[in-house]
Order: structure tokens, then sequence, then C-alpha cells
């Protein structure tokens, strides 16, 4: 399929989505929205894919929903807008990839919560990140309060949904809410080398793990262990395990096939 907002390339087992709407920011409208759902549901079914990175074109990652489609929206439209953020971003969280962002600038409102679905965070020293919505006499509709809740804690999260206020990518590193602040030169290529090292992995435990940690988050300690135990007793039916052990023993690199 081809896309009209956004830029999709493939290198090996890592697919690189690029939102191309740069005079306006990257801002999310419907069809952006549809057309990362659909990108998304896509890369899931191409089983050479192992990773993917997400970023932006231009200055922005994402300036956040689109705010002047959105000014004209009924209450009923909102709902179907917000559901449709919100499918996009429980797709991505649920993906048996992890996702990479490639925060290149502005990644506000929508953009934030869109960054903070993701696995993994790079951001540029030129990335702003906030929940700006109160500035438009609304609250994020994307999943902004409970991830970022989830992501800095109570009082950071609402210090920064309360005030609307955006961070720098340094502020953003101390509070957690990225993983490396990355000089703007080499955020792809930082990038790149991160999501090929994750792909060489087993894409069999790589979606383990992610599973893991995404679930485990959101119940209690043992339930999440015991889900852990299993999916630790299933990697040994898997050629990857014995792969991974015997090549140890011989002193070699692993070769996965991801099964
Ligand atoms: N939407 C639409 N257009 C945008 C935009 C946005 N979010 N952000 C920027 N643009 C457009 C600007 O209007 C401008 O277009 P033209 O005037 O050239 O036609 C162009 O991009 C360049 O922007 P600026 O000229 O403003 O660029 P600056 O560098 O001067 O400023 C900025 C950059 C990021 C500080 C500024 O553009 C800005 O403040 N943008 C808005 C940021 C923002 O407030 N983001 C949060 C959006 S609200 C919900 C569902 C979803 C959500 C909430 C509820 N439910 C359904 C309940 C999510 C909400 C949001 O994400």
């Amino acid at each position: 399929m081809t896309y009209e907002n956004l830029i999709i390339e493939r290198d090996e087992g890592v697919a690189v989505v690029r939102i191309n709407r740069p005079s306006a920011l990257n801002a999310l409208n419907l069809d952006t929205i549809k057309e990362l759902t659909e990108v998304v549901r896509e890369m899931e079914e191409d089983t050479n894919l192992k990773v993917v990175v997400l970023t932006g074109e231009g200055k922005a990652f994402i300036a956040g929903a689109d705010i002047k489609q959105m000014a004209g929206f009924t209450p009923l439209e909102a709902r179907r807008f917000a559901g449709m953020g919100h499918h996009l971003l429980d797709m991505v969280e649920a993906s048996r990839m992890p996702y990479i962002a490639a925060v290149n600038g502005f990644a506000l409102g929508g953009g934030c919560e869109v960054m903070m679905a993701c696995d993994i965070v790079l951001a540029s020293t030129k990335a702003k990140i906030g929940q700006p919505e109160i500035n438009l006499g609304i609250s994020p509709g994307f999943g902004g309060t409970q991830r970022l809740t989830r992501h800095v804690g109570r009082f950071k999260a609402k210090e920064l949904l309360l005030t609307g206020d955006s961070i720098t990518a340094d502020e953003a590193l101390e509070l957690g809410l990225v993983n490396r602040v990355v000089e703007p030169d080499l955020l792809m290529d930082e990038a790149m080398e991160l999501a090929r090292k994750i792909a060489s992995k087993s894409a069999v435990q790589t979606a383990f793990i992610k599973d893991l940690v995404n679930r485990g988050a959101d119940i209690d300690l043992s339930t999440a262990n015991a889900l852990e135990i299993s999916y630790f007793s299933s990697s040994f039916s898997t050629h990857d395990q014995k792969e991974g052990m015997r090549a140890f023993m011989e002193k070699r690199k692993p070769e996965f096939k991801d099964e």
C-alpha cells in the first residue's frame, strides 16, 4: 500500500516509519492515524521485520493531534477520534516487535502519547516533549494521563499535565521518560544501530520480553511472575534456546531462526 503521510523504508529486519506532514509539524489528522494503523497492521504480518523505528520528517516528531481538524469535532466525533488513537497505540504496545521512537523534535500532546507507547525512546537534543492539551481547553485523548503517570509517577505527571509545559530532552532523561539523548545528526544512526542490535536477537524472545514487561507492569507481582515462569519454560521448546546455549558452549555467535 502507498501512504500519503508516511514514508516507509525497510532495511533488512528493520522498518523505519517516518511521519511526513512537515508543513503541519506532523500533526496527526484522521488520515495519518488511519495510515499509521494500516502500516502497523501490515508490518505485523511481515515476518521479515523484527524492529520498527518511528520518527518524524522535518523539525517535529509529532506536534500533537491536528488542532485545525479537531477544532470542529462534535463530542461523538471526538470520541471516535480518541478511540482510533487508543486503538493505534494499543496495537503498537501489543506488537510482537519492539518500537524505537527516534524523537527528532516536538513530541507534544498526541506526539508524546505515541512516543510513550513505544518501547525505547531516543531523543535528539532538539526534542521538546509535553502534554499541552490543557492550553487548548481539553485533556489528553490518546492515553497521556495514564501512560505519563505510569512512566514518571503521579506528581510529575500532574505537573506536566496541569501546566501544559514542555520539557527538554535532558529533563525527560532525568524523569526516565526517554532512554538516551543524542545529537540531532546522530539520532537516526543511533536508532538504526540499536534497532539492528535488537533485530539480531531471537524474535521469539524480543516478543516475550516486551509482553512480559508491558503486561507485568499492570498486574500484581505474583501473577506477573507466574507469567514469566510460563514464558521462560516455553522458551525451552524453541530452536533459538537450543542454538543460543549450544553457541555459548561452542564459543561462537548464535544463529537464531526466530523459532
Ligand atoms: N495541529 C495542527 N497544525 C499544527 C499543529 C497541530 N498540533 N502544530 C503545528 N501546526 C502547524 C501550525 O499551525 C503551522 O501551520 P501554518 O500556520 O504554517 O499553516 C505549522 O504547523 C508550523 O507551526 P508553527 O508556525 O506554530 O511553528 P513554531 O515552530 O513557531 O511552533 C510549536 C512550534 C510546536 C510550538 C507550535 O506549532 C505549537 O504550539 N503547536 C501546537 C502544539 C500542541 O498544542 N500540541 C497538542 C495538540 S492537542 C482527544 C484526542 C486527542 C487529543 C486530545 C483529546 N479526544 C478526542 C478527547 C490530543 C490532543 C493533542 O495532541
